[in-house]
């Protein structure tokens, strides 16, 4: 089994659950700017999207899209309890929460990586849609350890990438003391730490 990434990007939640699971996956690092892989492969002839995350799985089945990727990972080893079973309630609650981070975050937070597209006005309605979304995360986390209660699941690892990316754009998140200190959990987590480090993200 392959994961495409690019270092920092959504890929690395992929990445934290590869590494929470302890499979050696191998790790593709791909450059978004030129779509090529570190082997000078171009992106598009592996995965015709041009987008990380990407898991090979074998020669003939392969996924695209975090989600997806995140709960086919989960679903491989459930002992290590990264997600509810499929088909319980608690998996739709985790489904709710992965939908929340890519439709309401991912892609809100990430329209700052190409600031220029946007007018001043424009930004403006962007960050304060982050901030509401942000409000809803920071109750969340008032009564919860990790976002589905007492556990670390995908979802922790989806919304820890995300987050990271605050600091990054510039996104004041310093009234968030729940959200700053899960941010810090997280990010000291091994799995995390090691994940960040193959990345080139950590010494
Ligand atoms: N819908 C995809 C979006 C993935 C995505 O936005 N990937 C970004 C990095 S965070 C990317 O590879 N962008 C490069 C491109 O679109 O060419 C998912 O949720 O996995």
């Amino acid at each position: 089994m392959k994961l495409y990434y690019s270092p920092g990007a959504c890929s690395l939640a992929s990445h934290i659950v590869i590494s929470e699971l302890g499979i050696g996956t191998k790790t593709i690092k791909v450059d978004l700017k030129t779509h090529t892989t570190e082997s000078g492969e171009d992106f598009f002839s592996i995965n015709k999207k041009g987008y990380v995350p990407y898991l090979e799985i074998d020669q003939t089945k392969n996924l695209s899209e975090g989600v997806a990727i995140l709960q086919y990972l989960a679903d491989l080893h459930p002992e290590k309890n990264l997600t509810p079973e499929a088909g319980t309630f608690e998996r739709y609650q985790l489904q709710e929460w992965l939908t929340f981070i890519s439709s309401e975050l991912h892609k809100a937070i990430g329209t700052f990586f190409t600031p220029d597209a946007l007018s001043e006005a424009g930004v403006e309605q962007v960050v304060k849609r982050i901030q509401a979304r942000l409000r809803i995360v920071e109750t969340q986390l008032t009564s919860n350890e990790f976002l589905l209660g007492k556990t670390f699941t995908i979802a922790d690892a989806y919304l820890f990438t995300i987050l990271s990316w605050c600091k990054m754009m510039s996104i004041d998140i310093s009234e968030y003391t729940n959200i700053t200190a899960y941010i810090e959990k997280i990010a000291n987590r091994p799995s995390v730490q090691a994940a960040m480090k193959e990345e080139g993200l950590l010494e």
